[in-house]
Formats: C-alpha cells, structure tokens, sequence
C-alpha cells in the first residue's frame, strides 16, 4: 500500500558550488560563487525526490551554513525520518520538529525531497499536494546587486530588452546611504523603462537614517521598502511604517508564525516576504501566507537566490495562493552560470514559468552535478 511503498529508505545531503554571473552584495554579505544544500530523500519503492537548502554567503543572512544543514540533514533529521511514510508529510514535519529546533533551511529541503517523492509516487504536479495551481506564471523581478551603478544600467537594460524583467529590487546598505541613493537615481535616470522598483536594505539602516532618506526614496518613486531596520526591532519598523507614505516589507524580523502576526498586528510592514529558509518547510509556507494575510499584509513571493530546485519547490505553493499580488523574485536560476538539473526553470515575458509534470517538475543532471560538487 501506500504507506509502505513511500517509507523513507535513505536522506542524503551534498554540498554543491556554482559560480554566479557577478558578484552578488547586500548589507551584510558579498558573494561570488553561490553554495546550497541538495537533499535526495529516497523511498521503499526507489523513487527519490529532491530539495534545495539556500544560504547567502555563509552563516550571514541567518545563522545557518552548508556545513550546519548538512551535520541537522545527516546526524539529526534523517534518522528521525527514517521508515517515515512520505505519504503523511505532517508526520515527517512533527518528527522534524522533535529532532532538530529551528534549522529552518535543512528542514525546509528535506520536506520539499519528501513532497517531491511523494507527487512522483501519485504522478501528480506538487501543486496538487496544496490545492492544485491558479497560475501557470508568476511576474518575477531582477535584482541589480552588483553595487557597480554602470554595470547595473546595463544589466538592468538587458533584462528590459530580453523581455524577462521589468520590475527591479535594488539592493542597498552595502555603501552607505549617499552612495546608494546616487546609485538609485542614476538607475532611475538611465533606465526610465523599469517599472516597480523594490529597494531591499537588508536591515542596515537606522529609525534616523530612515527618516533622513525616506523623501529621497519616494522622489525616486520607489515602490516599496524592505527590512530598512534590524529584524529584532519590531517597534523601529511600527514607527517608520507609520510615518512612510512608501509600503515596508518585512522580511528578516518574521521566520515564525508568531512572529509573522506580531508584525501584521504591530504595523511593521504592509507586505511579507515569503521564503522557504524562514517557514522551515512547504506546508508551512502556504500556513505563513494564510497568518500573514489575515494579520494584515500582502504577499510577496521571496527568495534566497535558489536555483531551480528551490524556485520550483517555491512555485509548487506560489502558484496554489489566491492572492499574490507582489510577485516573486525567483531570479535565482538566471544567477549562476550553470544549474545541476536538465530542465532549469523557463523565464519569458517578464513571467517565470511554474514547472509542469510530476512532482517537482525539475530533474538532476548527474553529470552536472558531479562537476558542482564541493570536494569534501
Ligand atoms: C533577501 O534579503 O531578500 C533575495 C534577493 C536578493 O538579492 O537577496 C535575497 C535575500
Ligand atoms: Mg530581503
């Protein structure tokens, strides 16, 4: 039966490295090769499904690191698993949860893994598993994070001229704010075809800072503001947002569900990023967009630049939600310069292209991987 045939045999968790097309900065990191987590979670019946576990340069953007998920995936979470049914993704989760506290990222590939096998197993697409699909595409936008304002004009053109964005995040708090908003107005200048413009501070401002540069940005016609304040201040952000005639996101002050209501019901933000690293698992994801809507905020399809892997595993509920009026920002696959499966995920007509076929809808190349592979 079901249950029997879906037992989980065998988790495995590799350390795979792909250069990026350019260096990648934010507030707090700068990268130019990008490192993840591949998850193979194997059952009775050999199917074996995949997940991808993000980090952004190390242990920066949140605590963990490829070394940790692979020690949480390896020494802790997959025994727990093992002869768990796939079939009953809760009781994976519950196990998950007694055996490893937070590790949100590792948690988060081995569930996707678990769902990827068990859709394979069914022959259905991963969105059935949360409902079934209301979209086949959803609006993706670019990031400009090079820090480099001429190279950002011209990559930004090129995405314009190649149809595959319109909408742009800027990422800020790696110079300091002068420099940024000189940045920003000359993108604004040179590239009066970009459309929305999402300016990502990843939490590198203060209230005062803040307060100083908020005109400047809504001269600029930026659209909305994400994490401007560190992600502990949840009273800076209320205050901000009240005072802002420009949306906040929040991203980094909200991983749980609790965090996510406080947030709504504070006021920190009118938006929510959505991201996989943070809810710790794909049921989880389409629970925290549930808590963030009802506490106040719109959705956001988020990212921690995944390859293909994690931008389907992000789509496969993405595409489930009823509202998603942000967009998402899965850029990830168009980032490195090559991908470990043989069917990266379709970009065209500013829309990235939610996977078709079973499961996940994307497959390991072998030979590719072996290649990406961090020697151990
Ligand atoms: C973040 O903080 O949003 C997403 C896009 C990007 O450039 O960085 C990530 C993380
Ligand atoms: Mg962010």
């Amino acid at each position: 039966d079901l249950l029997r045939q879906t037992a989980i045999r065998e988790i495995r968790a590799q350390i795979v490295t792909l250069p990026s097309v350019r260096a990648h900065r934010l507030s707090n990191t700068e990268f130019s090769h990008r490192e993840f987590v591949l998850v193979r979670v194997r059952l009775a019946n050999g199917i074996e499904g995949i997940g991808e576990a993000a980090v952004l340069g190390g242990p920066r953007w949140a605590e963990e690191s490829v070394e940790s998920i692979q020690a949480a995936v390896t020494r802790y979470l997959a025994p727990a698993l093992l002869d768990c049914p796939a079939a009953r993704p809760a009781e994976a989760a519950l196990r998950m949860a007694k055996a490893a506290f937070r590790n949100n990222a590792a948690k988060g590939a081995v569930e996707t893994a678990i769902y990827d096998a068990l859709a394979q197993t069914l022959d259905v697409p991963l969105t059935l598993l949360f409902g079934g699909a209301l979209r086949d595409r959803v609006p993706v936008l670019w990031a400009l994070a090079s820090g480099d304002a001429e190279q950002e004009v011209e990559e930004a053109r090129a995405k314009l001229a190649a149809r595959e964005h319109r909408d742009f995040k800027i990422k800020l708090g790696f110079a300091s704010p002068e420099d940024d908003l000189r940045r920003l107005r000359r993108l604004r200048d040179e590239v009066p075809e970009m459309r929305r413009l999402i300016v990502d501070v990843n939490q590198a401002w203060s209230e005062a800072d803040c307060r100083r540069f908020l005109p400047a940005l809504q001269e600029l016609r930026v659209d909305l503001i994400e994490q401007p304040l560190p992600g502990d201040d949840f009273e800076g952000m209320a205050r901000v947002a009240a005072q802002s005639p420009i949306p906040l996101m929040v991203d980094e002050a909200a991983f749980t569900h609790r965090e996510i209501t406080r947030a709504g019901t504070m006021g920190c933000g009118s938006v929510y990023s959505l991201k996989l690293v943070k809810s710790g698992g794909l049921r989880a994801l389409t629970q925290a967009a549930r808590v963030a809507e009802s506490s106040g905020m719109e959705l956001y399809g988020g990212c921690l630049l995944e390859g293909s892997i994690g931008a389907a595993a992000h789509l496969a509920v993405f595409a489930t939600l009823p509202r998603l009026p942000q967009g998402c920002e899965h850029f990830g696959p168009r980032l490195h310069v090559s991908e470990i499966v043989k069917d990266p995920l379709v970009i065209e007509d500013f829309h990235l292209c939610v996977p078709q076929g079973p499961g996940l809808g994307v497959h390991l190349d072998e030979d590719r991987l072996r290649d990406a592979l961090r020697p151990s």
